[in-house]
């Protein structure tokens, strides 16, 4: 296939032992060529060699592996070259210009893998599979993106499909030949099929939540009013001296973010200026972006400061906020135990906690740790109620599920055709039952990327990184 060609680091530019050059197109021999002086058409393809890199005035640069892959046998389905040099960011991006001078340009985010779709080399929720595995926050969320990347999401889909083929034809076949009693399904057989159907695709769906946190990670927003602790906790969280500390009320006035590793699970970690009924205008703006970006949370850590004798109005707003965030996970952290009254602050909480909250403050999705930041007492404790976040009921992981947004909406759009397939079959309705297991279909092939737009496709590659 002729198309121009394309180039792009494989690895980040930082010093590291190797980095990585990926070339795709037309253009690939010739710009080994001239990179390397030796001909790979008449080298055996998808093999290593050792060979010398040349500079732009035939000066020799560096010395490196490189694989030739012939289409249509490549990543891409195109011609396709990786070139393994010494990590040097600034040699590689050297040669990646040297390319480009050669007649390649610059790839795009996703390019390569957008190309081995459209050359039909990958489905699309495999595409979007090689995505989410190179993100995934845990090791869960690379199983449960390499389960996609293997096929099995794609076999299930392809199951389900035919499954809603023969469902129609019996159904169309009742409406074709009515009498013919021998060749359809009786209206309790099609009634117990589409029920079927729905189940399975359900099964798909049900588990996303969980693999959302599992591939994308999950955020934790530490809010409080002023003073109580926020920025030396998350401190303490995150394990340096990051954000600033002082006995001032009011000292962050923009939230600050850092992603760590918590036994294996990358979480963002947010501190926040402090709630309260405030003046000044910067402040103020503090906490409008301090609100927001508690609604973008995924658990909360709210803050309060055990050294006080009583709740102030200002802890009422954290109150306000736990109470308007019930879906979320919710930490209690009574802070600075180490010259308070940590048993006091418990019981007061926990009476009050139970007064708004429609749920069981013992469920899990509220707890309450007594915490001194200072003393780095509690820290783990907090730690692992994230964890229990990430990983209680992630018991699936047998399963397929969907591991995108897009997924899931599609999936969604499937359930509902089958549902509305179900209700016309209650009515009798064979047409409109017909009808809404072909739209199912349609949305099934939508999903594997048989039937999806330009503009929808972008929209996937755009998130890829450069050179994947
Ligand atoms: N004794 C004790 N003091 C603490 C503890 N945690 C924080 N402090 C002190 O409380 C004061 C406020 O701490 P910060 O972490 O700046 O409080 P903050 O909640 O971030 O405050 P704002 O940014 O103003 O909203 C500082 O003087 C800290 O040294 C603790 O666990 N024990
Ligand atoms: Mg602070």
């Amino acid at each position: 296939m002729l198309s121009d060609t394309i180039v792009a680091p494989a690895s980040p530019l930082i010093p590291s032992p190797i980095h990585i050059i990926r070339l795709s197109g037309s253009k690939v021999l010739e710009i080994l060529y001239k990179l390397t002086q030796k001909d790979f058409s008449s080298k055996e393809p998808r093999k290593s060699y050792l060979v010398r890199i040349y500079g732009e005035n035939g000066e020799e640069l560096d010395e490196g592996l490189v694989v030739f892959f012939k289409a249509p046998h490549s990543y891409t389905g195109e011609d396709m070259a990786e070139i393994f040099i010494h990590g040097n960011p600034i040699l590689t991006d050297y040669i990646v210009k040297l390319c480009i001078s050669y007649g390649a340009r610059y790839a795009k985010e996703g390019e390569f893998t957008k190309r081995a779709f459209l050359n039909g080399k990958i489905t699309l929720e495999k595409s979007e599979a090689i995505n989410s595995l190179i993100r995934a926050s845990t090791l869960e969320g690379v199983r449960r993106s390499f389960r996609v990347l293997k096929g099995e999401f794609e076999k299930l889909m392809s199951e389900l499909r035919e499954e809603i083929l023969d469902v129609v034809s019996q159904v169309e076949a009742s409406i074709d030949f009515p009498e013919d009693v021998d060749y359809e399904l009786t209206y309790e057989e099609i009634m117990g099929r589409v029920s079927q159907l729905y189940q399975k695709i359900y099964g798909i769906i049900s588990e996303w939540k969980k693999t959302k946190t599992l591939i994308y990670g999950a955020k934790c927003v530490i809010v409080g009013k002023p003073n109580v602790g926020k920025s030396m906790l998350f401190n303490s969280i995150i394990g340096y001296s990051r954000a600033i500390v002082s006995p001032i009320p009011g000292t962050t006035r923009d939230f600050i973010d850092s992603d760590i590793d918590i036994g294996g699970a990358i979480v963002k970690i947010v501190d926040t200026a402090g709630v309260r009924k405030s003046y000044d205008p910067i402040e103020k703006e503090g906490i409008e972006r301090t609100l927001q970006i508690v609604d973008s949370a995924d658990i909360l850590i709210c803050v309060f400061d055990s050294s006080e004798k009583e709740p102030q109005q200002d802890d009422e707003e954290i109150l306000k906020i736990i109470k308007a965030e019930q879906d979320k996970k919710v930490i209690i952290a009574i802070n600075k135990i180490d010259i308070g009254d940590a048993d006091f602050w418990i019981n007061l909480l926990r009476k009050k906690i139970e007064e708004i909250s429609e749920k069981n403050i013992d469920q899990n999705q509220i707890s309450i740790i007594p915490v001194s930041a200072k003393e780095k007492i509690g820290i783990d404790a907090i730690k692992e109620e994230i964890l229990k976040f990430f990983f209680q009921g992630a018991s699936y992981s047998e399963g397929v599920s969907v591991i995108t947004s897009r997924q899931k909406a599609i999936a969604e759009e499937i359930l509902q055709n089958v549902l509305t397939a179900k209700n016309f079959m209650m009515q009798s309705d064979y047409l409109g039952t017909a009808y809404s297991l072909r739209n199912a279909i349609k949305k099934i092939d939508e999903m594997l990327g048989k039937e999806s737009s330009q503009e929808i496709i972008d929209r996937i590659f755009s998130t890829f990184c450069i050179g994947k």
